[in-house]
Parts: structure tokens; sequence; C-alpha cells
């Protein structure tokens, strides 16, 4: 069993060594750095991407030999899709908003997360361009720079500001209109809809009151682990909108926000999701008939 104690003992760790790849962060991003495209052309990644994984997984490894690891560039890498384990497993996107930080948008950040028994326990973001760090241990709260942050207690879409995410609508076009439905609904709905280029400042800005909510699709857990922590931390809750239980290792469409709206964005979603099927089904027979 890890005490309490140990939990303490493993984020005092990992926060100073995010705060020290924080360093490296800076320094690629203010100056020269490789940038290389993955699949397509709008998925980068640069040589920092790779030295802040391999710096915070090696010194986590040498510190906690039994840990298990979950990066970005190393998964990506093997091509094996990740399992969480009962063992203590951190959890890593050493760069998270990859394409704002080559064109210099601050909206960027560090994400490490700790989970045990398939728990998350630790979650730590650190944006080093505007000193940003962002913790939270599980039971104890979530903070910004040492101070308590809360999610906000607006409980209607209708007077909230909403973080969304866009990429999907380029990597899966078979649910293009699914996504365009909903964000049509978002504009209609909402105060107003926001996008900031990194799902891990975006699960921040709900966890401290910036943004009321959420809702993105086809994260993997190293987009969201730290982040899934310091929401619930603060008071909110972060719900998969398509499945009963939230799994972090398939955080395909999620909301954050507290848990009344979360169940709004679930709800809207079920009925938009609805609309855009029949208008489909609709447009398709009346092809036939043609
Ligand atoms: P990344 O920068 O670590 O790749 C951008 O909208 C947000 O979506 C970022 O958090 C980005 O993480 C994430 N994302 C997930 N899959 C992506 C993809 N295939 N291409 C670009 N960004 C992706
Ligand atoms: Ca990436
Ligand atoms: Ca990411
Ligand atoms: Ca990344």
């Amino acid at each position: 069993m890890s005490s309490e104690l140990n939990i303490k003992n493993y984020f005092e760790y990992a926060k100073s060594l995010t705060l020290k790849a924080g360093e490296i962060f800076k320094c690629g991003f203010e100056g020269d750095k490789i940038v290389e495209t993955k699949e397509y052309d709008w998925d980068l990644v640069t040589d920092y991407d790779k030295k802040i994984e391999d710096l915070l997984i090696k010194n986590l490894k040498e510190k906690f030999p039994d840990h298990e690891f979950i990066g970005e560039e190393t998964m990506v890498g093997t091509k094996e899709t990740p399992v969480l384990t009962d063992k203590p497993t951190w959890i890593i996107d050493p760069i998270d908003g990859t394409v704002n930080y080559t064109n210099g948008n601050p909206n960027t950040c560090i994400s490490v997360a700790l989970a045990i028994r398939k728990e998350l326990v630790i979650g730590i973001i650190y944006n080093p361009i505007v000193s940003e760090l962002y913790t939270a241990i599980k039971g104890q709260g979530a903070f910004l720079n040492d101070k308590p942050i809360k999610t906000t207690c607006n409980t209607e879409l209708k007077k909230s500001i909403m973080e969304v995410e866009l990429v999907s609508l380029r990597s899966r076009a078979r649910d293009r209109d699914i996504r365009l439905g909903r964000l049509e609904a978002y504009f209609n709905i909402t105060r107003g809809v926001r996008y900031l280029g990194s799902a891990a400042m975006g699960l921040a800005y709900v966890a401290k009151g910036a943004v009321d909510c959420l809702q993105m699709d086809f994260l993997q857990s190293w987009d969201v682990a730290a982040g899934v922590l310091i929401v619930r931390e603060a008071g909110g809750t972060v719900i998969a909108t398509k499945e009963d239980e939230y799994n972090v290792m398939k955080p395909r469409t999620i909301a954050a926000a507290n848990e009344t709206l979360a169940m709004e964005i679930k709800q809207l979603i079920v009925d938009t999701d609805l609309k855009t099927m029949r208008k489909r089904l609709t447009k398709t027979s009346m092809r036939r008939k043609v």
C-alpha cells in the first residue's frame, strides 16, 4: 500500500523535477528547435518534446525503480496501446499544445500525473511561460502557485463560457458533422466558446474558473490525466459523455465542469447528436429518391 507519506514524497519530487523540466521547456520555446510533422502536417513534434519526456522519465525511474511510465512520445514510438496496471504509473505529456509551442503561443504546458491502483493521486500542470503551476494530491484540494482554486458554481450552460477542442474536426472526418452540430449548439446556447489549443491548459482553466466548462473528444490519457485530478480537487467533475463511467485510459468524449453543468452538457450532446443523425438519415433518403 502506498501511504499518504509516500504520495507526498512522490509529489514533492515530481514537482521539483517538473519545475526543472520547465527551464528546458522555456529554452525551446524562446530559442531554436527542430520541428517535425507526425502523421499529418498539423500534428507537430519538436526535439524538446523528446528531451523533456526523457528527463522526466529517466529521473523518476532512477528515484522510483518499481514504477511504470506512460509518456506520449515513448508510447507513440512503440505503437503499443498503453495499459494502466495496479502499479504506481506516471502519465506524462512533456509538451501539451506543441503547435502553440512552435508558434510562440504561451498556451502550452507540461502535464504529469500519477495513478496508483488505477486511481489518479497526483496531478501537476506547469506552464513555465506564464509561471503557472497547477497541482493536486487526491483528497487535498487543487492549487495554482500554492493558492487554492475552485471551479465556478455556475449551473446554467447559457451563462457559461465553454472551452472546446477542434483537433478532432480534422483528424476524424467521419465524425465531422456530429462535432459541427455540437459546436453550433454550444455557440447558440453558451455565453461564449473558447479554444486554447492545449487540452491540459483547458482543464486547468476549468479548475481555476477561467472557463465554466470544457468539452473535448478523442483525447489520450497523457492529455488529460493531470487535469482530471486537478478539476476534481477543485470541486468539479470530469465525465465520459458516451459511457457510464469515466476511465482515464479511454477519455474519448469528456465534459468537465461542476456536476450540474457537466450533466447538462451530457444531455445536450445526446440531444444534438440525435438531431444530427436524423438530418443525416433524411439527406441520405432524399439522395436515394433523386
Ligand atoms: P499535443 O500538443 O500534446 O499533441 C490541441 O488541440 C490539443 O489536442 C493539444 O492538447 C494536443 O496535444 C491535443 N491533441 C490530441 N491529439 C492530437 C493530434 N493528433 N494532433 C494535434 N493535437 C492533438
Ligand atoms: Ca503530440
Ligand atoms: Ca497532449
Ligand atoms: Ca504532447
